[in-house]
């Protein structure tokens, strides 16, 4: 099944929910931008002393900034940052304008909190309502959300932006599978916001109770928050009958609403007027060119609570300028690959975990649930990769398919890592952000470290 079919009759594009912006031309969004970066600057550096102490130590200041391509000479803002300001350090305005606090637990030490003011929470609502147009939702569909309500960022603002649209919101959080399964088919969803893997774990449970999603109103499911793979996407339209487009967002930025992709599924629209994106390389920081894969690196143009300059997402992507065939002006941002921090040495190879996912996820007889566990034994990496069996297949198969894995793996990846097949169930089932790798390398100092 082909990512880039589209379901929806009329075209999405006649669903545009701010069409002037989303169409605007390359010149007026320059100016837009500039304009916006050239305000944003002053106030972060008049009000957040942090970042002031960057500017001034780099002999940098916001009159510095002549043209967008200035934007480079100023510092990166970086996730330690918040931590080392941690709670409300970094904030742009007093506690008492911040409505809403949310925060995202990392694996080591403070969380990172981030803040909204009244403003904030308006252009949020209003970017994560164009996000569900753009992928295809429409004011008179029901939208099932069932990312995480609290304090991480995607349950909160998919229902903002849902009601945005004006659509019919079914806040039904993570968890409780069964019965979210009884609410999709009672309510008749016509559109899914769920992380892949919690998406992928509704379709298998409804599988389960013998309640058929495919040839109900369900259309559409705007997945985020996680990288995943086009072979999980074909798994996951092909079981749940919908078009599945993906979503990008990230707390310290904003949340969800950061890009998502259109019709076309060739990249994630990113929201220039709102936001600058660059792509620079992790190692030297320098700056690339359109096209070029590094991390991506983002700049608020809006936020009043938060701003951000010039953060450093740890997202591996690359950015694409050239026109997209659904006729929005926005950057595409290509699909994530992972995190430069997710990214694992196995014997001087780099690898990601959705590289693997790639590999394993059409073979026959496996399913796509799978975790990576890296080990060291006598000063070498190694990796294995658990996964479990299609219900289907006869365990006899079991050592045929770990063989056949294990190949795809070392010719697609590039390394040679022990498969593991399990029987269906033996791993742990994701109800958001799905845990890929469980890291044993420091285990024997007491230091075992399950990365999410
Ligand atoms: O995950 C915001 C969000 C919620 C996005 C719902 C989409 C849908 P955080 O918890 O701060 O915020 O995590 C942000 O998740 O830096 C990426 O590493 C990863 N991530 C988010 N979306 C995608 C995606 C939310 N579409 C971190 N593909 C980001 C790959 C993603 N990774």
């Amino acid at each position: 099944m082909s990512h880039a079919r589209t379901l929806i009759d009329p075209p999405a594009s006649a669903y545009r929910f701010q069409p002037e912006i989303e169409t605007m031309s390359r010149d007026a969004l320059s100016a837009l931008q500039f304009r916006r970066l050239r305000a944003i600057l002053s106030r972060t550096y008049d009000r957040v002393a942090p970042y002031r102490a960057k500017c001034d130590a780099l002999g940098v200041r916001p009159d510095d900034l002549r043209g967008l391509d200035d934007l480079a000479k100023f510092p990166f803002s970086l996730k330690t940052d918040l931590r080392d300001a941690y709670p409300f350090g970094l904030f742009a305005v007093p506690r008492t304008d911040v409505l809403r606090l949310h925060a995202s637990s990392g694996t080591t030490g403070l969380p990172t909190v981030v803040g909204y003011t009244s403003g904030d929470l308006g252009i949020w609502a209003e970017l994560v309502a164009r996000c569900l147009t753009t992928a295809g939702a429409r004011p008179d569909d029901v939208i099932h959300n069932a990312y995480g309500y609290g304090l991480f960022t995607g349950g909160l603002g998919f229902h903002a932006g849902a009601e945005r649209l004006g659509a019919t919101v079914v806040p039904a959080s993570g968890g409780g599978t069964e019965r979210q399964i009884v609410l999709l088919r009672d309510f008749a969803a016509n559109v899914l916001c769920a992380t892949p893997s919690y998406a992928l774990n509704i379709a298998e449970v409804a599988e389960r109770e013998g309640v058929d999603l495919r040839s109900g109103p369900l259309r559409l499911g705007l997945f985020g928050a996680e990288p995943w793979s086009d072979g999980m996407r074909a798994e996951i339209e092909a079981r749940l009958g919908i078009v599945a487009r993906d979503v990008y967002g990230l707390s310290e930025v904003l949340g969800p609403g950061v890009a998502v992709e259109c019709e076309a599924a060739n990249g994630l629209h990113g929201w220039e007027d709102h936001f600058i994106f660059e792509t620079v390389d992790p190692d030297t920081g320098a700056v690339l060119p359109a096209g070029s894969a590094g991390e991506l690196v983002i700049t608020t143009l809006t936020k009043e609570a938060l701003p951000m300059i010039r953060y450093r997402s740890r997202d591996i992507s690359r950015l694409e300028r050239t026109r997209c065939a659904c006729g929005r002006t926005h950057v595409r941002i290509m699909r994530i690959t992972g995190r430069s921090d997710d990214m694992i040495i196995i014997r001087g190879v780099n690898v990601y975990p959705t590289q693997v996912e790639a590999a394993l996820v059409d073979v026959p007889g496996a399913s796509p649930h799978y975790q990576l566990v890296l080990e060291n034994t006598g000063g070498m990496d190694r990796m294995t990769v658990e996964v479990e069996a299609d219900p289907r297949l006869d365990p006899v198969g079991y050592p045929a398919l770990a063989s056949e894995i294990a190949h795809r793996v070392k010719s697609l990846v590039g390394i040679s890592a022990a498969v593991v097949v399990l029987g269906a169930g033996a791993l742990p089932r994701s109800l958001g952000k799905a845990i890929r790798v469980r890291d044993l390398r420091g285990a024997a100092l007491g230091n075992s470290n399950v990365r999410n």
